[in-house]
């Protein structure tokens, strides 16, 4: 089933529709991005409504059974498609609909607003990947992957973070990326205590940890792994801190199953760093689904009861973090495939030492 059929499948009836106007959304399933319009979903059909700028490219890219129509006055002209196809109920994206156009929305829309459900059902279908889409994510991978071991190269004692964050975000540019998949995590020494530490002026030393928590975009589709690599050599408590995590990594992708749950994943990683003492010292989830967005469902946490499925892709990245001292995080990212998941990663994660 596509992402359309799966949403017309949602609708109850045939006088219901689904107004779908975030750009995520949108270009999920139109496969076009823009940076306006609207979706809109019948049992019957769905329409890419956009403006004159995007009109020819769209009519030259968008495949069937998505129709591109170009609109003039938005909210006039999905008027006109209600009142000749009978509708009377609309849903809106409760999540990313903002106060404003819900105020004008429900003054202007001849139907019914409906304003509950439709983001949750959009991000359970997106949780499903499609090979493309699979296919998508394992290239922004590779690129990131390329462009992290050519930054190897510049990490040595008296760079400092954001040399390394500009020269990674340069290459991953270089090779494919459309951009960086968020704003990239190079840290070292007591920074890496930090979980979303922001690189700076802060200077690589010998016997450091330098984290990397990075990715890329392709066509639309995001990456995401994290290494943590020691400079010039590691202390005992630092290997020892290392293989707890990595330990803890590899029992999460074990309990990545068809069939279980996220939160099998998360208590997999979450007791055995409790049980070597340090349970206090891992203070987020385990994991989250990565696709069009960096995060999206599932959240991999032990409160999360999503059964998992066959084509999602969610990453894995359980972390000690002793502050003011040092961290380590070690992330990758799965696709679930039945009993034994995909690693998507083309990198080694034992300790890597420059
Ligand atoms: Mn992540």
């Amino acid at each position: 089933m596509t992402a359309v059929e799966a949403l017309q499948a949602f609708l109850p009836d045939e006088q219901t529709a689904a107004l779908i106007t975030s750009d995520v959304n949108r270009r999920y399933l139109s496969g076009f991005a823009s940076s306006a319009g609207a979706v809109l979903v019948t049992k019957a059909r769905v329409r890419l409504l956009l403006d004159f700028r995007y009109y020819e490219a769209a009519c030259n890219r968008v495949q069937p059974p998505v129709e591109v129509v170009r609109f003039t006055k938005l909210v006039d002209d999905l008027n006109n498609i209600f009142l000749s196809e009978n509708i009377k109920s609309v849903y809106i994206e409760d999540e990313t609909v903002t106060v404003a156009q819900l105020h004008q929305y429900l003054a202007s829309l001849v139907p019914q607003v409906l304003t509950e459900d439709l983001s949750q059902k959009l991000s359970e279908i997106r949780m499903l990947k499609t090979s493309d889409e699979i296919e998508k994510i394992i290239t922004a991978q590779r690129i990131t992957e390329r462009a992290y071991l050519e930054t190897l190269n510049f990490l040595k004692p008296g760079v400092t973070e954001r040399k390394i964050a500009v020269e990674l975000e340069h290459l991953i540019k270089v090779y494919g990326g459309e951009r960086v998949a968020f704003d990239l995590i190079c840290i070292t020494g007591e920074n890496t205590s930090l979980p979303h530490g922001v690189p700076g002026e802060r200077v690589v030393s010998d016997g450091d940890f330098f984290t990397f928590d990075i990715g890329a975009v392709y066509e639309g589709y995001h990456s995401d792994m994290t290494r943590t690599v020691a400079v010039g050599h590691a202390s005992d408590e630092m290997r020892m801190i290392y293989d707890t995590v990595l330990t803890a990594h590899r029992k999460a992708a074990g309990a990545i199953k068809a069939g279980g749950t996220a939160a099998e994943v998360d208590l997999a990683a979450r007791d055995h760093i409790e049980s070597c003492g340090y349970g206090e010292y891992f203070g987020h989830s385990t994991g989250h689904g990565v696709g069009l967005e960096i995060h999206e469902a599932p959240i991999v946490f032990k409160t999360t009861h999503t059964v998992l499925r066959d084509g999602m892709v969610i990453t894995d990245e359980p972390g000690i973090y002793l502050p003011g001292r040092f961290g380590v995080r070690i992330e990758d990212m799965y696709l679930v495939s039945g009993d034994k998941p995909r690693d998507l990663a083309a990198i080694d994660k034992e300790l890597t030492i420059i």
